[in-house]
């Protein structure tokens, strides 16, 4: 593309729905069967830590079930082949992205296969369930052990470089997120304010859809490779 040569991408929960993972906002404000208030805040942690752990081994249990789908593929594509700067920016805590080979990515919002103890400030790797008993390989604490998530009101990781890599961007792609939760969902304005193309690829417009220069309605499946070969092209 003319006078593309830094990209920034930022994925959401649609470019995994077609890997089978479910989306935030598809099922009228229940996600896996809880308000997300009741699962995703540090207050639920405190109330409930039993209830959030059972939340998020049930979604870490579900990631050797799934594979990464043409768009996930699409995007690692574009990782090893594009000269210029890129960074994928991802809302997404599962692993498809790595999965499919994406290298230059940053998880804002943290990652399902890791676990943060606030008692060492250790993070670490996590396959299986983390559940109340978990024991943090760092300073062997039991039960401190918690979901290496950036939950509401906490804030989320790689602000700095994220915020670096829009305001060197030529180009800034949206795929597969309703642009409801900030400061995500702030990036495209951001973009423009340094110049910066913006599209976006989603199943329908978003909130943020007026803020892009071009929309495109459809599946990322669908969406992602043609994208990605035409920029490649
Ligand atoms: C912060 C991890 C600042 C969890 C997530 C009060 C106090 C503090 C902050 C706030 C506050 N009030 C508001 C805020 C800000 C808040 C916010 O924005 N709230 C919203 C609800 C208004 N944000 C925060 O709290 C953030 N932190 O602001 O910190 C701060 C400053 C100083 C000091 C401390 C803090 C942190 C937000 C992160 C929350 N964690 N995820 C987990 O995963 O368990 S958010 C979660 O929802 C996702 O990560 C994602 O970011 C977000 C939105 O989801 P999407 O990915 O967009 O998914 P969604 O279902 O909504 O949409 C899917 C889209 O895909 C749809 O458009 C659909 O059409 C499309 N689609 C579907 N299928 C396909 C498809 N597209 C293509 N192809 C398909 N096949």
């Amino acid at each position: 593309m003319a006078g593309v040569r830094n990209i920034v991408v930022l994925t959401g929960a649609g470019v995994s729905a077609e890997s089978g993972l479910p989306t935030f906002r598809a099922s009228d404000g229940l996600w896996e069967g809880h308000h997300v208030e009741d699962v995703a805040t540090p207050e639920a942690y405190a109330r409930d830590p039993a209830l959030v752990h059972q939340f998020y081994d049930a979604r870490r249990a579900r990631l050797v079930e799934v594979q990464p789908n043409p768009a996930h593929d699409a995007l690692a594509r574009l990782d090893a082949e594009w000269p210029g700067e890129l960074l994928l920016v991802t809302q997404n805590v599962d692993d498809l992205h790595e999965r499919a080979g994406s290298r230059r990515l940053l998880h804002m919002h943290g990652e399902l296969t890791r676990g943060w103890c606030p008692a060492s400030g250790g993070r670490c790797g996590w396959s299986g369930d983390m559940g109340q008993g978990a024991v943090c390989p760092a300073c062997a604490s039991v039960g401190r052990v918690r979901p290496d998530i950036v939950w509401f009101g906490e804030m989320p990781y790689g602000m700095d470089r994220i915020d670096a890599a829009l305001a060197r961007a030529d180009l800034f792609v949206s795929i597969g997120t309703s642009g409801a939760v900030y400061p995500a969902a702030g990036f495209v304005r951001t973009a423009r304010y340094h110049g910066a193309q913006t599209l976006e690829l989603n199943l329908e417009p978003s909130h943020g859809s007026v803020f892009f220069e071009e929309s495109r309605a459809g599946p990322a499946s669908e969406l992602v490779p043609r994208w990605v070969a035409e920029v490649l092209g």
